[in-house]
């Protein structure tokens, strides 16, 4: 039997921090390579965020599965992926975890139950629904888990999904990452009830977490993923978080004042970085630090030095067959 995590070592609190490091680090060179025009095209960074990835994928096994969203690096990290690999993938080499042709938005490596990113708003929820009600068909105790942010939560598929989940008890877990804003607009102003309460209508057990502490999360899913495990049921946690950096990468260039420099600065003071490093002995933090950044070094070598696909082979992957269309069809 595979304990929690086996595949993305975050089944100590040692493995946790160096996960959390490990996507921030990967977030920080992805935006280098964006500013550079390296990466074409912008990514939506998940820094600020990363306890929600590691607490949930914590509490899973290998077999489990996951659905992402469009800011989902560190979901695909935290549930295993090569982080050389998903950097190719973003800039769109042959060595991606896709072939360069999913790029940020849609990373997926089912080798490993990611399902993949996800460029539509809402869109892993009947994923993850349909994933878990496999598990069932199957007679084995894999779990589901759909990551999704506030905006979904007016999204109707979402609901939709909890009414399935519910009516048919599903193994599913619904981790809403509520950072406060949908693009620029507020949550406070979009979104009529509560997250929970959206949920528990539903008849789905529903908890709000502080979603910048990596053991909270870790506990509040390791709890809802054990009950669904054991069929009872789907779960929904609200995880209350903050993004420190813009909705997406050319945010900067757009003078936006949808939120003031005060309020990201008291959500920094919630990092969830430093709160994991002061659990480790002295002195670990900052050897897994340095043990980050050679591994995101070597990744960075190795995405860039990775080849660019050819382009007489845009078309290849397009049709299940390998078909490519009849000459002269627009089809
Ligand atoms: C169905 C759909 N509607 C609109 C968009 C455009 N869009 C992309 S991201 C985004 C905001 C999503 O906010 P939230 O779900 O809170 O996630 P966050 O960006 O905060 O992580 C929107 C509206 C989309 N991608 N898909
Ligand atoms: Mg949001």
């Amino acid at each position: 039997m595979t304990s929690p995590a086996d595949s993305a070592g975050l089944g100590s609190p040692a493995g946790r921090y160096r996960m959390l490091r490990l996507i921030r680090g990967f977030e920080e060179l992805a935006l280098d390579l964006v500013r550079s025009g390296a990466i074409t095209g912008g990514i939506h960074p998940y820094i600020g965020q990363e306890a929600v990835a590691v607490g949930v994928c914590a509490a899973l096994r290998p077999q489990d599965r996951i659905t992402s969203t469009h800011r989902g690096h560190g979901h695909v990290l935290a549930k295993g992926a090569a982080p050389d690999r998903l950097l190719a993938e973003l800039l769109g080499r042959t060595s991606g975890l896709n072939q360069g042709r999913g790029g940020s938005m849609h990373a997926a490596d089912f080798s490993l139950g990611i399902l993949g990113a996800n460029g539509i708003v809402g869109a892993g929820g009947p994923i993850a629904v349909g994933a878990a009600w496999s598990a069932r068909q199957a007679g084995e105790d894999r779990v589901a888990v759909a990551f999704f942010g506030d905006g979904a939560l007016n999204q109707g598929v979402l609901l939709e999904s909890f009414n399935l989940a519910a009516m048919w008890q599903l193994p599913v877990l619904f981790v809403c990452e509520n950072n406060g804003y949908a693009t620029t607009l507020p949550a406070a102003t979009a979104v009529a009830g509560s997250a929970t309460g959206r949920a528990a209508a539903f008849g789905i057990p529903a908890a709000e977490v502080d979603g910048m502490d990596t053991e909270a999360v870790r506990s509040a899913a390791t709890e809802a993923v054990t009950r669904a495990r054991g069929g009872g049921g789907p779960g929904f946690l609200e995880c209350r978080t903050y993004r420190f950096e813009g909705h997406h990468t050319m945010e900067r260039l757009m003078k936006l004042h949808y939120r003031t420099a005060e309020e990201i600065a008291d959500w920094r003071e919630h990092d969830p970085l430093p709160r994991a490093a002061a659990l480790l002995p002295d002195g670990l933090a900052a050897k897994l630090d340095a043990s980050v950044r050679e591994q995101l070094a070597a990744a960075e070598q190795f995405a860039l030095g990775s080849e660019h696909p050819d382009p007489e082979r845009a078309l290849d992957h397009l049709y299940a067959d390998g078909l490519r269309p009849r000459a002269g069809s627009t089809a």
